[in-house]
């Protein structure tokens, strides 16, 4: 359903640049996938998404289930119908977004909450998750797991993983393959943990691996830890997903350590206060001192919002409320991360990560070169 195809390997670390046959397509890696939990990456078309050059984006099986529901889904028939994107979609199967949820029971099970729209009882179980998001017809599918809360004790860490190791074979058993399918380590920040999940959880004949339950709140030094550690225990033939990351200096640290798919919804979140990603670092056009300035977002971007608008007008577009503002904002960042990416990319197939990495760092993006 996917096949990893190994391009070149960096020689002072571990990143691979590489590309991933889908059935919608090939997919450069190391790759940035834009969040659309509800079906939209917020304020942005779909053929905007694609004259920035976004090659594959994600939906939310959570989000998608409770609003519009399988049922409109079957009639559009499917995600890819429904919001008018031809391209690769990522669906998550809501092993993160359900634990986001403070009001629910976790059981062998499944997860038991009450819906945050209408109120109503839902059980997420891993056979769920599976059929919404063979209904999405998402192009890869992720299994259902725990993510564990920052600050849950070992013990619980330990139950999570067998708990989500069960519901990954359950998940394997339901799917019917329509689309690929990954599995999910976890194991919180516990090395014998990650280390046990890993061993199950690529024991399964999934598609790909993903590393979940990190950039959870956690200190930079512990989620890179973790990352390299876990990394290792992962097949080299199989692509890997570090889920939930996007800012500069956490995307350098995951392809550094052979990831090769990351997602995140850093550029709308910031983008929609006022936070734009800029080669040199990060600025917020809320601030007075770019009410009169003439200068773009960012000098050395391309994009359509810093080829054609102001700093200083998009200062006044947030003083004022606009929505415009948070639109040209997200616009810009999502086109940064994107860039951010294939300049990544340029720089594993010319042999010059290291030399990529001394720019990032001397630009302030990363904090260690
Ligand atoms: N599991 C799933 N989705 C996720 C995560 C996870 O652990 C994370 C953690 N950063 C983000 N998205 N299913
Ligand atoms: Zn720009």
């Amino acid at each position: 359903m996917v096949e990893y195809k190994l391009l070149n390997k960096d020689r002072y670390s571990r990143a691979r640049l590489g590309k991933l046959q889908t059935r919608r397509g090939v997919i450069d890696t190391p790759i940035f996938m834009p969040v659309g939990t509800n079906a939209t990456v917020k304020g942005i078309w779909q053929h905007q998404l694609e004259e920035m050059g976004a090659q594959i984006i994600l939906g939310n099986a959570f989000h998608l289930y409770l609003k519009p529901g399988l049922e409109v889904m079957r009639e559009f028939g499917g995600l890819h119908a429904f919001m008018n994107w031809e391209k690769p979609i990522l669906t998550d199967s809501g092993g993160f977004q359900v634990f986001s949820i403070k009001d629910k029971k976790v059981t062998d099970e499944g997860v038991l909450f009450r819906s945050p729209i209408d109120g109503s009882k839902i059980m997420m179980t891993p056979e769920l998750s599976m059929e919404i998001q063979m209904t999405l017809g998402s192009d890869i599918a992720m299994a259902f797991d725990e993510c564990v809360a920052p600050g849950m004790s070992r013990e619980y860490a330990e139950e999570s993983v067998t708990r989500t190791t069960e519901w990954a074979k359950r998940c394997i058993s339901y799917h019917d393959r329509s689309q690929a399918l990954f599995g999910i380590v976890q194991g919180a920040f516990y090395k014998d943990l990650r280390k046990k999940s890993a061993a199950e959880i690529t024991s399964m004949d999934f598609d790909g691996f993903a590393i979940g339950g990190l950039s959870v709140g956690e200190p930079f030094q512990v989620t890179k830890e973790i990352l390299e550690y876990t990394v290792d225990l992962l097949p080299e033939d199989k692509p890997r997903y570090l889920m939930g990351i996007g800012s500069p200096d956490l995307i350098v640290t995951a392809v550094e350590n052979g990831i090769d798919m990351f997602d995140c919804v850093l550029p709308t979140r910031i983008g929609r206060h006022g936070t734009a990603l800029t080669w040199n670092g990060k600025i917020n056009l809320k601030a007075a001192k770019f009410k009169y300035s003439k200068d773009p977002i960012d000098e050395e971007c391309r994009c359509r919002v810093c080829q054609t608008y102001s700093r200083g007008y998009i200062q006044h577009l947030f003083s004022r409320d606009e929505m415009l503002g948070k639109i040209l904002v997200s616009y810009h960042n999502i086109h940064f991360l994107l860039k951010f990416t294939e300049r990544i990319r340029e720089a594993l197939a010319t042999d010059s990560f290291k030399e990529f990495k001394e720019e990032c760092y001397n630009r302030g993006l990363i904090k260690e070169a």
